[in-house]
């Protein structure tokens, strides 16, 4: 299928796409009213459960959505349903990864049988248009924030294209700050986390070949102006009436340019925030980045060490993790009060049984509070999923969590690959290994983390990640 490129409509002579939408907005007789969704997945292990975080992606769209038309925001992870007749609403809008592509497809299908306008966006129908299309009446390709106007016009001309893709991105300077007021509306959002999920910058040209955002955003790092951060950081102060707010920043790469990182970090130690984020290693090695962090409020970062085999992270193209200075890394953020959740991937060609071991022995030494472990998983429209489709066990959509088995890897079996997969997390999470990576840490959420994972990591069984 072609993917059509956004078109300039037929205006008034001189007026912009925004002006002509404006006024089409305007003459409508009753606002259109749109329901926003956030599918649940069917996944067994601790993705959906819990406390969830609050999903900026459907976030953003309310946020441009409600500006124009009636808003209704469900999330299904924090229990709300979707009505079966969806009579009250024109346009369905559903938001989608991989791991819930199959509930987002069940919900357009069931909007699609009562005529209704289906909108599906997200990281899995970016990567595969044509199959979400045959769920939806359109598909929004990568960030909708740069489609807008073309989305929002054919939406009141009632004529859609099938795919929407931006020729160029917007700045994030021009992007509006989120509204959580729909997200917030329902009394079960209470679930949400209390983290504010906040953006600095978008997208990461580091090009790991496992990883969907160089594929969707190429080589682009963009950021917004840094006082725009420090207003909506101000603004939620404000609006809950303290000053250490905690953020999480759901940025690709937060720290790809050192110089916004450092200049943004400096000013956030001014405010007197709390923050988290996902974090590749490029030059946290450096002790005064580290001292910048921790007196910046930073209380956790998500890392992802990836693997202790060189050969492993040379083959997933993973330039920003030098493996020694993994531990100058987590020394230089320990020395600075910051926990470390560390992501572990396992399954590569290149593992093998020692690889567990090595992995243990790296978390125990370092004491590294919160580690997280996960299957390689090849995810549509990235490269590795090309290289491996052929070995693909399955195409189960509902599987692709990272928690599931996907392919034999060459150096061990399938069966010792989940037997050792296992057995690390049972032991990391033992309660003398918690103790002894815990120690001398400050009592506070990480600890109930590592005993939800505790009780967790108890009850599984290889069989359960097939
Ligand atoms: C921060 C983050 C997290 C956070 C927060 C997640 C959350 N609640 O949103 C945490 C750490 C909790 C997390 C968890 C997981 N994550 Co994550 N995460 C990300 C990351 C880095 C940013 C996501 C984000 O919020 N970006 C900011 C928002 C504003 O941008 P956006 O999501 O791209 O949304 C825009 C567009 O997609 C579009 N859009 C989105 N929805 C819709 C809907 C409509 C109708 C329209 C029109 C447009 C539209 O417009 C949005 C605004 O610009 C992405 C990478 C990425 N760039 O997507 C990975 C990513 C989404 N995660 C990924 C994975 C695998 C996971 C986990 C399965 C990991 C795990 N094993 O636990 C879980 C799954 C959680 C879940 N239930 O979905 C994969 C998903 C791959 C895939 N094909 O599905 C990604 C893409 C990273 C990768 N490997 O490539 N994640
Ligand atoms: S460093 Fe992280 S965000 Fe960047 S390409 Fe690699 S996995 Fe993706």
């Amino acid at each position: 299928m072609q993917i059509d490129q956004p078109e300039v409509h037929p205006s008034p002579q001189s007026a912009s796409p925004e002006k002509h939408l404006a006024k089409l907005a305007s003459e409508q007789k009753s606002r259109k009213k749109w329901l926003l969704v956030q599918p649940t997945s069917n996944t067994s292990m601790m993705v959906d459960s819990g406390t969830v975080s609050m999903p900026l992606n459907l976030i953003m769209v309310s946020t441009l959505a409600g500006e124009l038309f009636d808003v209704t925001f469900i999330d299904e992870r924090i229990g709300e349903k979707v009505p079966r007749d969806l009579s009250g609403y024109d346009v369905v809008a559903i938001t989608s990864r991989t791991l819930n592509a199959s509930r987002a497809y069940a919900i357009g299908d069931a909007a699609l049988k009562q005529n209704k306008t289906v909108i599906l966006g997200g990281v899995h129908p970016t990567m595969l248009h044509e199959e979400a299309r045959e769920h939806a009446t359109s598909v929004v390709y990568g960030e909708i924030e740069s489609v807008w106007t073309d989305l929002a016009t054919d939406v009141l001309l009632g004529s859609l294209k099938d795919v929407y893709k931006a020729e160029t991105l917007k700045p994030m300077g021009t992007m509006c700050r989120p509204d959580f007021t729909h997200a917030l509306a329902p009394k079960s959002a209470k679930k949400y986390s209390a983290l504010i999920p906040i953006l600095a910058t978008k997208g990461c040209p580091v090009g790991c070949n496992f990883c969907t955002t160089p594929t969707i955003y190429g080589k682009s790092h963009r950021s917004r102006e840094i006082e725009l951060v420090l207003d909506e950081m101000r603004y939620h102060q404000e609006r809950l009436g303290k000053k250490n707010v905690s953020f999480s920043f759901m940025d690709d790469n937060i720290s790809f340019k050192p110089k916004f990182f450092t200049e943004l970090l400096e000013e956030m130690a001014k405010i007197g925030v709390r923050w988290n984020a996902n974090i590749s290693m490029n030059f946290l090695h450096k002790p005064e980045i580290a001292e910048l962090a921790g007196r910046s409020g930073c209380d956790l970062m998500s890392i992802g060490f990836e693997s202790l085999n060189p050969e492993t992270l040379k083959s997933v193209h993973k330039g920003s993790n030098r493996l020694d200075n993994y531990g100058k890394v987590v020394s230089n953020l320990h020395k600075n009060g910051v926990a470390i959740q560390g992501y572990f991937m396992f399954g590569f060609d290149n593992d093998s049984e020692e690889s567990f071991q090595m992995t243990y022995d790296f978390i125990m030494e370092n004491q590294i509070e919160f580690p997280v472990f996960s299957l390689v998983t090849p995810f549509p429209g990235t490269p590795y999923f090309d290289e491996m489709k052929s070995r693909l066990r399955h195409f189960d959509w509902d599987k692709y969590d990272t928690y599931h088995y996907m392919f034999e890897p060459s150096k061990m079996s399938g069966e010792k690959l989940l037997e050792n997969f296992v057995k690390l997390q049972q032991e990391v999470y033992k309660g003398r290994a918690i103790m002894k990576r815990m120690k001398g840490k400050p009592l506070n959420w990480v600890w109930f983390v590592n005993y939800m994972m505790h009780r967790f990591t108890k009850k599984l069984k290889p069989e359960m990640f097939l």
